[in-house]
């Protein structure tokens, strides 16, 4: 039986172990963390999402996993740590890879393969990954292997879309490739795409630039439409109807830890990317804008109240890892407003989490900045009661589609 060391019990790390522990691999999860290590130990998931506990049952049931502080020898090493990035110089951090893989280097045998999901920057298998593996005296691509696998699965729909999505492999030669093609085919039923590793660290971070670049042109094009006093949602999904348009939707700006910081680890080597840097501007500024709106709402009132509607950093889930919200809150607070919060799914926060009631009762503007599914099922008359000035401003234009006549709205 295959043995596979996976590095990172993370959002990504541990439900990939999981996976290839349900699917005939014998894996041993890593993390240095040991509370997320004895969490697993005990038989809970430290984090939950749909098919989560069901698959860290399985996998106890077929006695394929171990979770564990330690690295151990295996046949495949998967890194999947988190790569955070470095505010001050706009780049990628890799101290969690490197130091992954200094964790690597002395288990390291003949015919070893070594696949990195985390995101890196282009070539960084190939210069910095490849020379600390060869600390352990082995040579790359002759005694073992090194490729590059990058994790593509949506936070909220992680299970489905790790078995269903098409995967990106590339090696650092094409043994490498074939060997991780062999092990993800166990349980991927998407297409396998081959092609080299520098190749495959390129497409990870283009697709994360893609979306940034398109949702910045969607703000963009929601700041034109208010000077001509257009409806932005109506216009994007008519023009959408095109079939070779897709504009994505406008907002509050970017969040997550993946689209708001990618397209940087691209441009971190050049000097040639002024659309990529403008987007992540213009993404970044969306804040500033939506707090425009909220002031047009609240002006000449006294000690406005304003209510956040939603801080985690997108619909339906808990997650407010760099949520637009906090840039929100913090620039409402130096206007001089007070902030209460309402999130139905976020239970820790930087700022106290309200009951929708406390949240409300007295405000005088609601801001929306999170799509969850209950904002579009929301009782108007509730917040014409409950509010002191019925105002609102929905940048994700989530709230029920009939608008409450004694209510003021704006969009973003
Ligand atoms: N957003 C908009 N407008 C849109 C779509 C999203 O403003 O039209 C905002 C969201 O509200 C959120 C942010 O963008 O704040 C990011 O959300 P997301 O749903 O676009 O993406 P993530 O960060 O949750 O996951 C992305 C995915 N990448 C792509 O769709 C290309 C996922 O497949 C990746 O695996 C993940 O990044 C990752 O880990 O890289």
């Amino acid at each position: 039986m295959t043995k596979l060391c996976v590095l990172g019990m993370g959002y990504i790390g541990l439900p990939t172990a999981l996976l290839f522990a349900n699917n005939g691999i014998d894996v041993v999860g890593v993390d240095i963390n040991e509370r997320v290590v004895n969490t697993l130990k005990t038989g809970r998931m430290p984090f939950e999402e749909e098919g989560f506990q069901e698959l860290l049952e399985g996998a106890y049931q077929k006695k394929s996993f171990r979770a564990s502080t330690k690295v151990e020898e295996a046949d495949i090493f998967l890194i999947a740590v988190p790569t955070p990035f470095d505010a001050e110089l706009h780049m990628a951090d890799l101290k969690y890879v490197v130091s992954a893989c200094e964790m690597i280097t002395p288990y390291i045998k003949k015919g070893n393969l070594v696949i990195v999901e985390s995101t890196i920057p282009p070539k960084t298998c190939e210069k910095r990954i490849r020379k600390i593996l060869e600390k352990s005296n082995l040579k790359v691509s002759q005694d073992f292997y090194i490729s590059h696998c990058p994790e593509r699965a949506i936070p909220g729909n992680t299970l489905y879309e790790m078995i269903n999505n098409d995967r990106v492999i590339g090696g650092l030669n094409q043994k490498a490739t074939e060997l991780t093609r062999d092990l993800y085919s166990t349980f991927v039923k998407g297409e396998l795409y081959l092609t080299t590793c520098t190749t495959a660290e390129m497409i990870k971070l283009m697709e994360n630039t893609y979306r940034d670049v398109n949702i910045a042109l969607a703000n963009e094009l929601a700041m034109l439409a208010q000077e001509y006093n257009i409806n932005i949602w109506e216009a994007i999904d008519i023009a959408n109807k095109h079939p070779r348009v897709n504009i994505h939707r406008p907002g509050p700006g970017v969040g997550g830890h993946c689209i708001a910081i990618d397209p940087w680890f691209l441009t971190e080597n050049t000097n040639d990317s002024s659309l990529i840097t403008l987007a992540r501007n213009i993404n970044d500024s969306m804040p500033i804008h939506v707090l425009k709106k909220v002031k047009e709402l609240v002006n000449g009132l006294e000690n406005p109240v304003i209510t956040v509607f939603g801080v985690a950093y997108k619909g339906d889930i808990a997650d407010t890892r760099a949520t637009p919200a906090l840039k929100f809150i913090k620039l409402a607070e130096k206007e001089g407003y007070t902030v209460k919060i309402y999130d139905p799914f976020v239970k820790e926060f930087e700022y106290p989490i309200l009951s929708m009631e406390e949240a409300v009762e007295g405000s005088d503007c609601i801001v929306v900045l999170t799509d969850h599914s209950e904002f579009r099922e929301i009782d108007s008359d509730f917040l014409v009661c409950e509010m002191r000035n019925p105002n609102v401003v929905d940048s994700k234009n989530i709230l029920p589609k009939q608008k409450n006549p004694f209510i003021n709205y704006l969009s973003i």
